[in-house]
């Protein structure tokens, strides 16, 4: 049998951030549309059920567009099985507003539900809902017939050791040598899989969109092929998401203008093979001289017509080489000289201080 592990969906983000009112509402649209494509998948490609484990919205208040959609999208597609574990951002509010729980819907609490996925029972899915008052007991309370293919899910930050009178931790440790196959996990927003024990791995599949430049790489779900009687399970990492974030760090030191800092980009970006439909935030790192120009303004405006969304972070320092000014008779020479020689000023601010002196003396807006 075929199976989909996905989480931390994050239905009806605000998504504004980094994006204007129009693109934001753009974004938010895609977020419901790739769940949808998700499902459209799960069909085509045979999957009879897809693990949702936590943090399929938001926040509490969800739009009657979300709702719809996701409600209207489970109920069309009875022959796949939907499993949906509330994270710590969902709240009641999409299941009390069902009038009726459709019979593919199925949903956990604060206690270990299991359900059979597959007509004989080869296959059984176990989860329950962490809370601060559960976290403690509910490790000991977990006990799996080693018999079937176990999947466990649940939603947390994995930990190796101690802490577990949080909501929200996963205790790994406490997981081991329980009979578990594959620990379908959520809440971290990045794809990573690792051994649990000798018998079983764990797995993040990370949100199915990235949203901000922390969410940026390759994301999608996992797609699980369960063998029950050869008790194989097979995953695979399926990227899905309709855009990818870049953080494009660019070394500038030595560039002394707008265009030749551009260039540098160029040379960057060039090298990483970005979609025009990405969103990139372009990040300047390394020193530069004191009076070389820049405008990030320029920059930005040069990039943005070629990706959904760009910006620019200037993270670059100043230095200054004060063997340059020792002889410079001019009015710059003279400043330089004279906040070089300054004692009140730390060493550290001098170039921004120097910098911003030439500027104002060469009649630049600063
Ligand atoms: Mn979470």
């Amino acid at each position: 049998m075929r199976i989909i592990h996905c989480a931390d969906l994050h239905l009806d983000s605000k998504m504004t951030s980094n994006l204007d009112r129009m693109r934001a509402k753009e974004r938010k649209a895609e977020l419901l549309g790739t769940f949808c494509r998700m499902v459209d998948y799960a069909k085509m490609h045979d999957v009879s059920a897809i693990l949702i484990a936590g943090d399929m919205f938001d926040t509490g208040s969800i739009s009657a567009l979300t709702r719809n959609t996701v409600r209207d999208t489970i109920t069309a597609n009875k022959d796949i099985d939907f499993y949906y574990l509330k994270g710590n951002h969902d709240r009641d509010s999409f299941l009390s507003s069902l009038e009726e729980v459709p019979d593919n819907l199925k949903f956990f609490d604060e206690g270990w539900t299991s359900y059979p996925m597959n007509n004989d029972a080869s296959v059984i899915l176990t989860a329950t809902e962490l809370s601060a008052k559960n976290n403690n007991l509910c490790y000991n309370a977990l006990v799996l017939d080693p018999k079937p293919v176990n999947i466990v899910m649940l939603h947390g930050q994995e930990v190796e050791t101690g802490t577990r009178d949080k909501a929200e931790i996963i205790a790994l440790r406490e997981l081991k040598n329980k009979n578990i196959d594959y620990l379908a996990l959520g809440h971290i927003h990045s794809y990573k899989q690792k051994p649990l024990d000798g018998r079983g791995v764990y797995c993040y599949p990370g949100c199915l969109e990235g949203r901000g430049f922390d969410e940026t790489g390759e994301h999608g779900f996992v797609l699980i092929d369960i063998d029950p009687i050869g008790h194989k399970v097979d995953t695979s990492f399926v990227p899905f998401a309709s855009r990818r974030l870049y953080e494009v760090n660019t070394d500038v030191t030595g560039c002394m203008t707008s265009a030749e800092i551009a260039d540098k980009i160029t040379e960057e970006i060039s090298g990483q093979d970005i979609d025009s439909r990405s969103l990139v935030k372009i990040v300047l790192k390394g020193q530069l001289d004191i009076e070389a120009e820049k405008d990030t303004d320029y920059l930005t405006k040069r990039f943005e017509d070629n990706y959904y969304f760009v910006k620019v972070e200037d993270e670059t320092g100043y230095i200054v080489d004060y063997a340059d000014y020792a002889l410079d008779a001019s009015l710059k020479g003279e400043y330089v000289r004279m906040i070089e020689a300054a004692s009140d000023i730390s060493e550290l601010d001098k170039p921004e201080v120097i910098r911003m002196g030439l500027m104002a003396i060469a009649g630049e807006q600063i």
